[in-house]
């Protein structure tokens, strides 16, 4: 089953136009044609700096990445553009979209244009990233008190299972009522059956994709990364005051940013490569903002690769962090996990000294692993198995 990031935004934040920046697709953008919920869906690779070295060593019939799936939808806050007062949390369509993503990407406009509405008429991301907050907040506070209803009937009986549920769910009513993500409370492991039922939407990991204007693009990362290195930065005017904004609460979150010009991404999406290189050059950009909100979208999803390389086939494959050889095996096939004897791993870093697996196994730089070997990110693993008669 392919992991999927939903990304969402208020209407016309630029949605579409990012997933077209990295899908490479064309789905139509603007107008809000939004009445009713249409996804666009695809799978997208994982760009990995690894493989391209490999298959020059091995010259394979074939690479292949590990890919992640995009969704997007319709914008969020229908419920503000048709001036209803009642906030009622997300409609059935959207969430069947969105309840089973694997965490979501999303969406704040930065840019301006007057060309472009804005639901609340100005430039604010932080305002709208509150605004989508309580949506999504209110959403799944009517998940949990619905589910709080079934189960305190079933916690009559005075069943204990119940009624630790009942405490669980009250818990996060709480925090929900406070207008917090549901992500700020403090899971127990044994309640996580529990939770996985409801499929909250604030507990989602979330990366921030801060879509901002083609000229604070570089101003923007630099900033962004300033922060990163957690270098003192002062107040900030102008468009940077609002990102600014969004970054420190993201900090405080301990949540991903990246920003993007969605639009200019979609253009270079449609280059061929090496004139899209060369254009990024000269825009003084080392890569592609939709290469960043894939990489960081895929750490989100709590994954890791490990590699196989061989004359058939250079290939990167997933397994979710703290997966042990065995597991690993599977993900190739089911034979070479029912059968595994060991795993034979040598650290990319350590092959591309050496060039070779023979002289890998020279220097010491082949191990043998064992069952209880935790898979690293950028090992080589060949897999020894032997599944009998
Ligand atoms: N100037 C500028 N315009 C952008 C940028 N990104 C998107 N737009 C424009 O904003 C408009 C809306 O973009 P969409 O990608 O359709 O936005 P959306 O969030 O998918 O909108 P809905 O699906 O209606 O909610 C289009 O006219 C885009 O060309 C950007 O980075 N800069
Ligand atoms: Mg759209």
């Amino acid at each position: 089953m392919a992991l999927t990031i939903g990304i969402i935004g208020l209407p016309q934040s630029g949605k579409t136009t990012l997933f077209n920046a990295l899908t490479k697709a064309n789905a139509p953008i603007g107008g809000y044609a939004t009445s009713t919920v249409q996804a666009n869906i695809a799978v997208v690779q994982v760009p990995d700096t690894r493989l391209g070295p490999l298959a020059e060593i091995f010259n394979p019939k074939k690479t292949t990445y590990t890919t992640v799936e995009f969704v997007d939808v319709a914008g969020m806050g229908q419920n503000v553009q048709a001036g209803k007062e009642k906030r009622e949390g997300l409609s059935a369509e959207f969430l069947g979209h969105i309840r089973n993503a694997d965490a979501l990407a999303i969406v704040l406009r930065t840019f301006g244009n007057d060309n472009v509405p804005h639901i609340y008429n100005t430039i604010d991301p932080e305002r709208d990233l509150d605004s989508l907050n309580a949506e999504l907040i209110l959403t799944d506070l009517t998940s949990v008190e619905r589910r709080i209803d079934r189960t305190a009937k079933a916690a009559k009986s005075g069943d204990k299972k119940y009624q630790r549920e009942l405490e669980v769910l009250r818990s996060y009513q709480n925090v929900l009522n406070e207008l917090k993500l549901a992500s700020e409370v403090e899971l127990d492991a044994q309640d996580r059956p529990l939770l996985n039922e409801l499929f909250l939407l604030t507990m989602k990991p979330r990366m921030y994709v801060l879509n901002v204007s083609e000229d604070a693009l570089g101003s923007a990362n630099e900033l962004l990364e300033k922060m990163r290195s957690g270098a003192q930065v002062g107040p900030q005017e102008g468009e940077l005051k609002g990102i600014f904004a969004v970054a420190q609460r993201a900090k405080a979150e301990g949540a991903e940013v990246v920003a993007v010009s969605a639009r200019l991404e979609a253009e270079l999406a449609e280059l061929p490569e090496e004139d899209a290189n060369e254009y990024l050059e000269s825009l003084g950009l080392p890569e592609l903002g939709a290469d960043r909100v894939i990489q960081v979208g895929y750490r989100l999803l709590n994954l890791i690769t490990f590699l196989t390389a061989g004359e058939d086939e250079v290939r990167a494959w997933t397994v979710t962090k703290g997966a042990k050889a065995p597991e690993a095996a599977g993900k190739i096939h089911s034979d070479i996990e029912r059968g595994f004897i060991r795993a034979e791993v040598t650290r990319f870093e350590d092959f591309m000294e050496v060039g070779s697996f023979p002289a890998a196994v020279k220097k010491g730089l082949l191990r043998l692993e064992g069952k209880e070997y935790v898979v690293q990110d950028g090992d080589i693993v060949h897999f020894r198995f032997n599944v009998g008669k």
